[in-house]
């Protein structure tokens, strides 16, 4: 069975995965194009791509040979899936294995925009710390703050917990429905969307990308955010319409704003970079040692299974 790997993995991954079959690596810095990805579809028996590749309909029809797309991270927008589904392609993910190291980052960008830690580590190094002063880069408590979760899947229920009883904040949630876990956090559910914002002195977005949340939180959505709330964003760059988000930064209605993802990666919307009250990470909330290798060997758990003819783990259609 030949295999496509798109980047570069974690060596004891690629170690493993190579032990066990025939691995391309593309060993480039650079993503590949997307003729490469679509002439890979007739080369390999296995894609597995990340979220910097479009497995896109032209991607899929490049080829008949590809069977499993087993995709290394739980986010799925990037693929299409309906046209993998059309050609009898199986799509894998990598769930659960990246649930707290990327909660881990929703509180590092809470804590950095609370607590304008960027603002204060920019100024320090230009040279222009005068010295400790009562009014200085004042922020936010997150004590008896509310955060509303927006998503209350596996990684929004684990930020809301790191927040709860790491934080003291209370929690609101909105999902499609209450959900049994908010019980031990004693999380409010909010069945309408802008009522969760209203009440929120800080937003975390936990939804899928894709149509279904293109623009969620748009111009509507922040005006009714609390005035002085602050916008927390580890889930997928469409969820936020980037222009809104920064009149809303310019104009002082949100306080601050943490985001990890973009609509276009590795492009920042311009409209951001020349804000202090935002926090902007290059997509990490997944990037720990100990995450990145567990996200390899469940995707790799998923080509052995398909290789053996066995029920796939991660299924995502
Ligand atoms: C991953 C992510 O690192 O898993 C996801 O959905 O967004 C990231 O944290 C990335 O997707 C790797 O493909």
């Amino acid at each position: 069975m030949r295999i496509l790997v798109t980047r570069r993995w974690p060596d004891a991954v690629e170690r493993a995965l190579s032990e066990r079959f025939d691995v391309v690596l593309n060993e480039s810095d650079t993503p590949l194009s997307q003729t490469e990805l679509g002439e890979a579809m007739g080369a390999f028996d296995v894609l597995a791509p990340t979220v910097s590749d479009r497995i896109d309909t032209e991607v899929i029809a490049g080829g008949d040979r590809c069977k499993l797309i087993a995709n290394y991270g739980v986010g799925f927008d990037h693929i299409d899936i309906a046209a993998a589904s059309a050609k009898g392609i199986a799509v894998t993910n990598t769930p659960g294995v990246l649930t707290d190291a990327t909660a881990d980052l929703a509180l590092t960008l809470i804590l950095m925009a609370a607590r304008r830690a960027g603002e204060g580590e920019r100024e320090l190094r230009a040279g222009e710390w005068s010295g400790w002063r009562p009014t200085h880069l004042i922020g936010s408590a997150l004590k008896d703050k509310v955060l509303g979760v927006v998503g209350f899947g596996r990684i929004g229920q684990a930020t809301a917990q790191r927040a709860h009883h790491g934080f003291g904040m209370k929690i609101a949630y909105f999902a499609r429905g209450p959900k049994d876990e908010a019980a031990a956090l004693d999380a409010e559910f909010c069945p309408s969307l802008p009522d969760l914002l209203a009440k929120s002195d800080f937003v975390s977005l936990h939804v899928p990308g894709g149509d279904d949340t293109a623009n969620l939180i748009d111009t509507k959505a922040l005006s009714a955010m609390k005035p002085g709330s602050y916008l927390i964003n580890t889930a997928r760059g469409g969820v936020v319409d980037h222009d809104a988000l920064a009149q809303a930064l310019k104009s002082g209605h949100l306080a601050g704003a943490g985001l990890d993802v973009y609509p276009q990666e590795p492009q920042v919307p311009e409209a951001l970079l020349g804000l202090e009250n935002v926090v902007l990470l290059p997509h990490l909330g997944s990037a720990t040692a100990e995450t990145r290798e567990a996200m390899g060997m469940r995707a790799l758990a998923n080509i052995e299974a398909f290789a053996k003819g066995e029920p796939l783990p991660d299924p995502v259609q």
